[in-house]
C-alpha cells in the first residue's frame, strides 16, 4: 500500500499526520490510515479531539491521479471521509502546505481548518479533466457562495492562505499550526460539544436558487476558456445540484454520477497523460537524478525586443533579479516601457496590485554595458535570428561574464553547436526556445547542445520549472522538435489550398477539431512575408507549399501587419474576414502548377494535417530528437495550440489507435505521393504489434537510438 498515516498524542489531542511522499496524495495507504487511526482517536476515552494535518510541504495534493483507471485496493474515499465527517470528536486540519483536489475536500469535512502562512488550497481537478468528486462541489458553493465557488473549479486556481481566509474557506491563519490547532481543540471542545459541519451550511446556496445568472455566467465562462472540454458542464451541472436539491446527500449522488461520467471520458485519460508527461519531460533519462543543480540568484538578458522582455519578466516574476543588455538606447529604452506597460495592463485588470507591481519591475535593471552582466549566473541572448551575429555576442560573453555561469541562446533554429564553439565554455552553452510572447506561453524547448554538461542542462530545465514553463529537451537538430513537426503541418494546410479548400474552411475545420487557431489566422499573425523576404534576396524559388504565400506578399497582403493577408482586417481589429479577392489568386496558382481544384472535405483536412504531425513526429522520437513520446504532446499543446482534452498528437495518434493511423497514413500517400505521408518505420513496427508511441523500449534499443541520435543529429546540421 502507497503511503501512511502517522498518529501521536499531543495534550490529549490525536495529531495525524498524512505521510506520502512527496506531496501526500490520498494513495490506499492513506486512506486505510486516515480509517485506522479516526477508529482508534474515537475508541480513546482520553483522546479530546483530532488534528489532521500532512508531513513535509504539502497537507494532501489530492486524489492519487496514477490510480485514476485502475482499481483501487483498501478502503474508498468515502469511507475515509465518513469516518472525519462524523467523527464525534472536534476535528482540524492543520493545512501546512498544498490542499488541492481530494486534499482540500478532506479538509471541508473536517469542523475546523486553519492555515499555515505558506498555504494554498484549490479544486484543480478541471485541468485533469475531472471535477472534485470528493463533495467539493457540494461543500465550496456551501462555504464560499456558488459563484466563487464556481470560479475556482472552472479556473482551477490556486488559493492563496490569505485569499482562502477572507473567503471564508479556512477559519485561521497560523505561525504556529500544530500547537494552535491543538490549543484550538482544547478550546472548542470546552465549549461545545456540536461542532460545524460544512454540509449543513445551506444560506449561500439557497440564496442562489432561483436565479439563473450564476449557472449563465459560469456556462459562458467556461465556453471561453475552456472550449471543447467535457469537465468544465459537469462541474456546472453538480452546482446546480447544490442549489437545487434541498437534501445534501443527494446532490453528493448528482457529483457521483457525473463524476464518473467523466472518469470514462477519454479526455480525462489525455488530460492525466499531459499532468504526467509535463513532469516526465523535465527528466532527461541519461541525466543522473543527483546531477548538481546551480543556483541561479541573477540572470541576464542580450535583447530588449519581445522576446528579451518577455523573458526578463519570466525571470522577474519568479522572484529572480535580471538584467537588460541592449547595444542601442532608444530600443532599451522602449523594451523597458514595453515591460512596464504589460505590468500595468496586469494592474488594471486586476490581476496584481500596485505593490506587486512595484516588487518585481523594480527587480529589472538595464544598461548598454556588457559587463553590468559579468556577475550573472546565467546569460540568455535574445537577439534575432543572425547566427553570425549571435556568434558575435557569445564571444563577447565570454570574455566578460563570470567562468561559471551558463551562457544561453533563445534561439528557434539555429546550430547551438556552432554558438558554443565560439567560446571557451561549451559545456555551459545550451538553448533555451522560448515561445511568444514569453511571459504568457508555457513552452521551453531546451536544446542540448553536443558539449552541453548534465550540471548545465540539470540546472536550465530547474531554472524552467521556476519561471514556471514546460520545459522539454530537443537535441541540437533543425527545427527542435516544434518547429519541425509545425513545417509539415503548415505545407499541409498550404497544399489543401493549392488543392481546392480555403483559408476559412481549412482553419474551420482544425478549429473544430480543437486547434486554438487555424493555420491561416497563424500564418496571418506571424507574417506572410519573412520567408518571401528571405528568398527574394537569395533568388530561391518557393518550394509548392509556399507559392500561394508569396504571390499573396507580391499583391502586398502580408498578415495582420497591413491589415490583409489569407484574410482581411479591420482597423485596430484582429478578427480574420473572409478576403474573397483573394481566390482568383488560388486559382491561378493552382493552374499554374497543374493542380486541378476539387472539393476538399473537414474530415480530409484534419486528416491531413494532424498525419503530417503524427508522421514527423515518430521520426523525431525514432532518431532520439525528443526523448519521448509524451515529450512532442507537451511542446504541442504549450505552444502550438493542440487541444489538451485530446492529448497531444502522439496520444492522440494512440487513441487512434497506430493500424488506423498507419492505414490512414497509406491512404494519403497514394493520394498525395508525397513522402509526408510515408509511414514512419516507428508507425510500422508499432502497428505490426498493436503498439503505441510511449511504450518502454528494451535496454537493447535505447542504446541503439541514444547511438543513432547522436549520428542523426551530426548529419542534419
Ligand atoms: C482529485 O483529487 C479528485 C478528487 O476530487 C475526487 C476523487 C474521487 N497524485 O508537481 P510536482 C506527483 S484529482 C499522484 O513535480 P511541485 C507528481 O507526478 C487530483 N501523484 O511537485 C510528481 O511525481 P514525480 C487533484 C502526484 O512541488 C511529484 O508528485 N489534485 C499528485 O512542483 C511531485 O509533483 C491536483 O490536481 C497526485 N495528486 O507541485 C494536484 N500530485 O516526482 C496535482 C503530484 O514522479 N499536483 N504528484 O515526477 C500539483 O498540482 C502539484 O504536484 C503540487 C506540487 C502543486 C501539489
Amino acid at each position: 500500500m502507497k503511503g501512511t498515516v502517522h498518529y501521536e498524542v499531543k495534550d490529549g489531542v490525536a495529531i495525524l499526520t498524512v505521510d506520502n511522499p512527496p506531496v501526500n496524495p490520498l494513495s490506499d495507504g492513506v486512506r486505510a490510515g486516515l480509517v485506522d487511526n479516526i477508529k482508534k482517536a474515537e475508541e480513546d476515552g482520553d483522546i479530546i479531539g483530532v488534528v489532521l494535518t500532512g508531513a513535509g510541504r504539502s497537507f494532501i495534493a489530492g486524489a492519487d491521479i496514477s490510480e485514476f483507471g485502475k482499481s483501487p485496493d483498501g478502503p474508498g474515499l468515502d469511507e475515509a471521509f465518513k469516518s472525519l465527517e462524523f467523527c464525534s470528536k472536534p476535528v482540524v486540519a492543520a493545512i501546512n502546505g498544498s490542499a488541492l483536489g481530494g486534499g482540500l475536500e478532506t479538509a471541508l469535512v473536517c469542523n475546523y481548518r486553519i492555515a499555515g502562512p505558506a498555504a494554498f488550497v484549490g479544486l484543480p481537478e478541471v485541468n485533469l479533466g475531472l471535477l472534485p468528486g470528493a463533495g467539493g462541489t457540494q461543500r465550496l458553493p456551501r462555504l464560499v457562495g456558488p459563484a466563487e465557488a464556481l470560479k475556482m473549479m472552472l479556473t482551477g486556481m490556486h488559493v492563496k492562505a490569505k485569499k482562502a481566509l477572507d473567503m471564508g474557506i479556512i477559519d485561521e491563519i497560523s505561525d504556529d499550526l500544530i500547537n494552535d490547532s491543538v490549543s484550538f481543540i482544547k478550546k472548542v471542545s470546552s465549549e461545545s460539544k456540536d461542532h460545524p459541519k460544512v454540509r449543513d451550511l445551506n444560506e449561500k446556496v439557497l440564496e442562489a436558487r432561483g436565479s439563473d445568472n450564476i449557472l449563465l455566467e459560469a456556462k459562458a465562462m467556461a465556453a471561453k476558456s475552456r472550449k471543447g472540454q467535457f469537465a468544465p458542464g459537469q462541474i456546472i451541472k453538480c452546482v446546480e445540484a447544490a442549489i437545487n436539491l434541498d437534501d445534501f446527500d443527494e446532490g453528493m449522488k448528482k457529483e457521483s454520477d457525473y463524476f464518473i461520467e467523466c472518469l470514462v471520458n477519454p479526455q480525462r485519460e489525455a488530460m492525466i497523460h499531459i499532468f504526467f508527461g509535463e513532469r516526465a519531460a523535465s527528466k532527461i533519462s541519461d541525466v543522473p537524478r543527483e546531477t548538481p543543480i546551480k543556483d541561479i540568484k541573477k540572470a541576464g538578458i542580450i535583447g530588449s525586443g519581445t522576446m528579451g522582455g518577455g523573458i526578463a519578466m519570466c525571470f522577474a516574476n519568479a522572484g529572480i533579479p535580471v538584467h537588460i543588455i541592449d547595444q542601442d538606447e532608444d530600443n532599451l529604452k522602449r523594451g523597458v516601457s514595453v515591460i512596464e506597460k504589460n505590468y500595468q495592463f496586469m494592474v488594471d485588470r486586476g490581476r496584481m496590485n500596485q505593490e506587486m507591481k512595484e516588487g518585481v519591475f523594480g527587480l529589472i535593471s538595464s544598461s548598454l554595458d556588457y559587463n553590468d552582466v559579468a556577475d550573472c549566473d546565467i546569460v540568455i541572448e535574445a537577439v534575432y535570428e543572425n547566427l553570425d551575429l549571435k556568434e558575435k555576442i557569445f564571444k563577447t560573453l565570454d570574455e566578460v561574464v563570470k567562468d561559471d555561469a551558463i551562457l544561453a541562446s533563445n534561439t528557434s533554429g539555429l546550430n547551438v553547436d556552432s554558438i558554443a564553439a565560439v567560446t571557451k565554455r561549451p559545456e555551459l552553452v545550451v538553448g533555451t526556445h522560448f515561445f511568444s510572447p514569453a511571459n504568457i506561453m508555457r513552452l521551453l524547448e531546451v536544446v542540448r547542445g553536443s558539449k552541453s554538461s548534465d550540471e548545465t542542462l540539470a540546472t536550465v530545465m530547474a531554472v524552467g520549472k521556476k519561471l514556471k514553463k514546460a520545459a522539454v529537451v530537443s537535441l541540437n537538430a533543425p527545427g527542435f522538435i516544434g518547429n519541425r513537426m509545425l513545417f509539415g503541418y503548415t505545407a499541409q494546410a498550404n497544399m489543401l489550398l493549392l488543392e481546392g479548400a480555403l483559408p476559412h474552411q481549412v482553419d474551420q475545420a482544425l478549429e473544430n477539431f480543437g486547434m486554438n487557431m487555424g493555420p491561416f489566422r497563424m500564418l496571418d499573425l506571424v507574417g506572410l512575408d519573412l520567408g518571401w523576404r528571405a528568398r527574394k534576396l537569395s533568388g530561391a524559388e518557393a518550394a509548392l507549399p509556399s507559392k500561394i504565400g508569396d504571390q499573396l506578399c507580391e499583391q502586398d497582403r502580408f498578415g495582420q501587419k497591413n491589415g490583409k493577408g489569407f484574410y482581411n482586417y479591420s482597423e485596430g481589429s484582429r478578427a480574420p474576414n473572409p478576403a474573397p479577392e483573394n481566390e482568383e489568386i488560388y486559382k491561378a496558382v493552382s493552374a499554374e502548377n497543374g493542380i486541378e481544384r476539387r472539393e476538399i472535405s473537414d474530415e480530409e483536412i484534419v486528416d491531413r494535417c494532424i498525419l503530417a504531425l503524427i508522421n514527423e513526429g515518430a521520426d523525431i522520437i525514432e532518431e532520439g530528437v525528443g526523448q519521448r513520446a509524451a515529450d512532442l504532446d507537451v511542446v504541442y499543446i504549450n505552444g502550438y495550440g493542440f487541444p489538451i482534452w485530446r492529448g497531444g498528437p502522439m496520444h492522440h495518434a494512440n487513441a487512434m489507435g497506430m493500424a488506423e493511423v498507419l492505414k490512414k497514413l497509406n491512404i494519403y500517400h497514394e493520394m498525395t505521393k508525397s513522402d509526408v505521408f510515408k509511414p514512419a518505420g516507428l508507425i510500422t513496427k508499432l502497428a505490426e504489434v498493436d503498439g503505441k508511441f510511449g511504450d518502454a523500449p528494451s535496454k537493447e534499443e535505447r542504446k541503439e537510438k541514444l547511438s543513432f541520435s547522436e549520428s542523426s543529429v551530426a548529419g542534419n546540421l
